[in-house]
């Protein structure tokens, strides 16, 4: 297979909807025509203060999380970006090839350090694209399936792999290409139609989480916020609707106008009711399996220690190769 894909998704909190539609989803397919990499990406889940006892637990649930939503570990290899060295060793190369005002200018950080001092904003979160650039570089994939906020990450990325292969005049990096779902790229949260869902969210109603069970998933459901009016539609002045919506399609393979000709006549309660059904069904699978993998940790043990050993080799050539370009090492 000479197509490559790598993602990564941060241990820093459960897994979220929005991590599987927007990110997850897409992996499954593409895993079939791809070598695919799945990486946890803790060494970006620092930035933000973790307890170490969490941190690990919540790096096994999202191994779990991946294996549960259908990631091959036949096909795909499942690592921990802290056990690939490579990833920061090549980071501190990209970041003399990076830029300020680059780094300034993203939306992501701006958003994080909104309301904080530069005494309260560590520097791993400014230079947190550059490190990103650097888990995707060191694999040279041709696809980077993302949820749409990672777009700018992307667009960095590609702007720091052409810098570097033109200042060496080498095709060191391949210039990789962002994959984003048609649908779901940006599911935003339940509490605020205006913002994505989000794990570092303020109020648990933003989010439906993996753990969450049956009865929370019809409350957080039943108190999504909704839009004016009662009609069950989409549309740009229904921006609540039209993501309820739009989980509702993801999840059933349904087109958005077939379901709303289910509502007609009807009220957004006896929608609300029958989407938390949806996810229901759909999270009941997933926690199902994600607890076989966590009441079996030697097999996710293997499963880790095999998609470390593919990283490391793939990773390794890379920096040997940009070391030598570099001109560094004796
Ligand atoms: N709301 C979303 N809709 C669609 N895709 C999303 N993704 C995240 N939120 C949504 C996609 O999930 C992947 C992993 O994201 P991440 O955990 O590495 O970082 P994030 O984008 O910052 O996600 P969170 O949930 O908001 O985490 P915190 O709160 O810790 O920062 C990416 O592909 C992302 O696009």
């Amino acid at each position: 297979m000479s197509k490559r894909l790598l993602s990564g998704i941060q241990p820093s909190g459960e897994l979220h909807l929005g991590n599987y539609l927007g990110a997850i989803k897409q992996w499954i397919s593409l895993q079939q025509v791809h070598e695919s990499l799945f990486c946890i990406v803790d060494l970006h889940a620092i930035t933000a203060r973790q307890d170490p006892k969490k941190l690990h637990e919540n790096i096994r649930r999202v191994a779990a999380s991946y294996l549960a939503c259908g990631v091959d570990p036949q096909e795909s290899a499942i690592f921990v970006q802290s056990s690939v060295s490579a990833h920061a060793e090549l980071a501190w190369v990209l970041s003399t090839f990076t830029q300020m005002g680059e780094l300034e200018r993203m939306t992501q950080f701006k958003d994080k350090s909104k309301g904080k001092g530069a005494g309260q904003i560590n520097a791993g979160l400014f230079t947190y694209p550059v490190l990103m650039a650097a888990d995707i570089l060191l694999y040279k994939p041709t696809a980077v399936p993302v949820g749409d906020d990672q777009k700018q990450h992307i667009e960095l990325t590609r702007n720091i792999a052409e810098r570097f292969n033109n200042y060496y005049k080498t095709e060191t990096f391949v210039v990789p290409e962002g994959v984003f779902p048609s649908s779901g790229a940006r599911i935003m949260g339940l509490d605020d139609p205006t913002a994505k869902m989000s794990k570092s969210a303020p109020s648990d109603l933003n989010f439906i989480s993996f753990s969450d069970d049956a009865d929370v998933v019809r409350k957080k459901v039943k108190k999504a916020v909704t839009d004016s009016g009662s009609d069950v539609t989409a549309g740009d002045d229904k921006p609540a609707l039209t993501n309820l919506l739009t989980i509702y399609s993801l999840l059933t393979g349904r087109e958005v106008s077939d379901i709303e000709k289910d509502y007609v006549g009807k009220g957004y309660g006896d929608f609300k009711a029958e989407l938390a059904e949806v996810i229901v069904e759909w999270l009941a699978p997933v926690q199902l399996e994600m607890k076989r993998y966590l009441d079996d940790p030697a097999q996710l043990d293997i499963i880790l220690a095999a998609g470390t050993e593919q990283a490391n080799r793939i990773a390794q050539v890379t920096l040997d190769e940009v070391y030598k370009t570099v001109g560094l090492g004796y």
